[in-house]
């Protein structure tokens, strides 16, 4: 095609392409949608990303370094690349400059220079065309090492002949268009961020290519900015970035690269994991987001599961019989990204977000097999470290599926729900009158069932002794064997499922000791209505039970005294001699004794809980559990009374 110059159109054949050129370019301005997608937001800039498109297939076939996009004022762009320049020889067909062709007719894409393949990913394939068409004027500048052509289009159609405008030692092709308002009707205003980030994208997708991307509009926000755009790690680089976006840390020392191609596809894996309960995995077909994913992603996704699997079994990480890690478990945490390139793409969709090809599935899951495996033999204490935390992930995912199981069953739906095994519940279910007490230990637990008045109180022992772990744990609340026969026996849910018209008692009362543990659990206990339940304090319904510390009597009187203040007032009442005596746990009060003094509304005294007080025990409890040694230990010495045996 090279390389007869021309400056005047050649006389016959211009009229007749004129026409044919009309004809096509009047039907994506008649039907822009079906072009490039949308006339909105999407479709204005979908406009830069054609154009580019070409430059990126430049330097994808080695001829390109460099790729310049200006915003300018009055809605216009300018893209610019240092390739070879579009030919400007007369195509042989059309009896017309080739660059002409590629601008005025429509699919002139890369099927005119022979090159094989498109690989880029303009939307529609549709190219340089549908963006001259779509725009009220474009020009293009081509230097090919000795001359600099120029020629102008408005609304598609030729207004100046292809003219040598000047000489030059460089060569490249340089495009300027401002999109039609008559089209893109809802607005014409560049977003800065909207093109800096599908750049960015392409950057990271042909490692080494470097995109400038600069705002020189002179009433922008984003005035003067400017991105320079080349990662020379390629996909490797694009997970380092989208880590650091999710602001979690690595568990991998590295990122994991496989890669491999049959045939003219090619695949490109990166990944690693994180610290984060999530994956993010981004998936690509000719550069092009598949955002709904598709056959490589899925295959990505089957066989990075099906590796660690096999991983673990063959290298004896899990038990023989132990079933195999899910899928979810395994991608926790997961970074990565997929891009394939392949000739024949196939989108499921009109807007290209899932590739429906099946042989690229099967070359992504080759590779996995291959490579992923070999590095996990190669790498065991990355190994390690990616089959801990698939493991503690499937731990974290069977608490809550069991804590969620809980909480459907009680929630009422479809019969009767299924209480926990150790609450005794109260025979009325008037939840304006029923009262909840929360017991610390058996033996209280079975004092207090005998004690109370069972037609409107309910008791829930809480059993065993409180381990510092355990108390870590709340946290993770589902799961919690402390926590989880509360909430179940509560029937509101809890955070964003909490239902107060759900709640199944007025009152919910904490009876616990004075001592130790029973300041253990009362923290627990606050600090997880606080954090989960936060509504039941403001409205009310928490309460602390005040056992009383001794019991004031003569002959028959006697009185119960909560402080050492009122055990000396009870003595002086009673003239000064009195037997006294002292409580040392609920645990030890009989049923009768602890009906009068703890459960009768008669005769009970109960503190109220605010959110000053839940908020406190919650900073207690972060003190507790902290990493900070100090603070805990002041903690204990300041309460030395209560702490005695405080396991820490
Ligand atoms: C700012 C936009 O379009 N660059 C560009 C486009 C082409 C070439 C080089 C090119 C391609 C080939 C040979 C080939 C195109 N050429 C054609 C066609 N930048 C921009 N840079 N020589 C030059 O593919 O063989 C279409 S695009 F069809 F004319 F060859």
């Amino acid at each position: 095609m090279n390389n007869e110059i021309t400056t005047t159109p050649i006389e016959n054949s211009y009229d007749e392409n004129s026409i044919q050129v009309l004809e096509g370019l009047e039907a994506v301005r008649k039907r822009p949608g079906m072009y490039i997608g949308s006339t909105g937001e999407r479709g204005l800039h979908h406009l830069v990303y054609e154009i580019v498109d070409n430059s990126i297939d430049e330097a994808l076939a080695g001829y390109c370094d460099k790729i310049t996009v200006d915003i300018l004022d009055d809605g216009v762009i300018k893209v610019c690349d240092n390739g070879r320049g579009i030919p400007i020889g007369i195509n042989p067909q059309k009896g017309i400059p080739t660059v002409t062709v590629v601008f005025t007719i429509l699919h002139a894409g890369g099927k005119f220079g022979g090159s094989g393949y498109k690989v880029s990913g303009g939307l529609h394939g549709v190219g340089a065309s549908v963006v001259n068409a779509l725009s009220s004027w474009l020009e293009v500048e081509v230097k090919d090492g000795k001359n600099v052509y120029k020629q102008r289009y408005e609304k598609g159609n030729i207004v100046t002949d292809l003219e040598v405008i000047g000489d030059t030692n460089e060569t490249g092709t340089t495009v300027w268009f401002k999109p039609d308002p008559s089209i893109f009707t809802d607005t014409t205003t560049y977003d800065y961020d909207i093109l800096l980030k599908r750049l960015r994208e392409q950057a990271f997708l042909n490692a080494g290519i470097r995109i400038v991307l600069t705002d020189k509009r002179s009433d922008s926000f984003t005035k003067d900015r400017q991105d320079d755009l080349c990662y020379e790690g390629g996909i490797k680089s694009y997970v380092e970035y989208l880590l650091a976006g999710i602001k979690k840390d690595r568990l991998n020392n590295d990122v994991i690269y496989l890669s491999g191609s049959k045939g003219d596809s090619t695949a490109e894996i990166a990944l690693l994991w994180s610290t984060a309960y999530d994956n993010k995995i981004l998936s690509f077909a000719n550069t092009l987001h598949t955002i709904d994913g598709g056959t490589h992603e899925q295959a990505f996704r089957q066989t990075v599961t099906r590796v660690v699997n096999k991983y673990a079994h063959d290298f004896k990480k899990i038990k023989e019989s132990s079933d195999n890690l899910k899928g979810d478990d395994i991608l926790e945490g997961l970074v990565a990204v997929v891009s394939v390139k392949l000739s024949d793409a196939q989108f499921e969709s009109q807007t290209k977000a899932k590739l429906g090809n099946t042989s690229i599935g099967q070359l992504v899951r080759e590779i996995v097999n291959d490579q992923l495996y070999k590095f996990l033999e190669e790498n065991p204490n990355e190994a390690k470290i990616v089959i801990d935390k698939a493991i503690a992930a499937s731990n974290a995912r069977e608490a809550a599926q069991k804590a969620r199981d809980a909480s459907r069953n009680k929630s009422g739906i479809g019969g009767k729900t299924r209480m926990p095994e150790k609450l005794k519940d109260c025979i009325s279910d008037d939840p304006t009158k029923t009262e909840i007490f929360i017991v610390e230990g058996d033996s209280a637990g079975g004092s207090a069932v005998e004690g109370r008045n069972s037609t409107y109180q309910a008791i829930l022992p809480l059993w065993g002794k409180m381990l510092n772990v355990e108390k870590a744990r709340v946290d993770k609340v589902y799961g919690n064997d402390k926590l989880t026969p509360v909430i179940v026996a509560l029937g509101t849910g809890i955070a964003e499922n909490f239902d107060i018209s759900k709640l199944r008692y007025d009152k919910i009362v904490i009876m616990a000791d004075a001592d130790v543990d029973g300041s253990h659990i009362r923290t627990l206990l606050l600090t997880f209505f606080f954090r989960y339940m936060p509504e039941l304090i403001e409205t009310g319904h928490i309460y602390l039970a005040q056992p009383p510390l001794y019991r004031v009597a003569k002959g028959k009187k006697y009185f119960d005294a909560f402080t050492d203040e009122e055990k000396d007032r009870y003595i002086e009442q009673l003239g000064g001699t009195a037997d006294v005596q002292r409580y040392k746990g609920l645990g030890e009060m009989n049923p009768e004794q602890l009906w009068e003094t703890t459960l009768d509304p008669e005769h009970r005294t109960m503190l109220k809980v605010t959110m000053a007080d839940a908020e406190l025990a919650d900073q207690t409890f972060t003190m507790l559990m902290g990493e900070e040694v100090e603070p805990r230990r002041k903690f204990i010495e300041e309460n030395a009374v209560f702490a005695t045996d405080l396991d820490i």
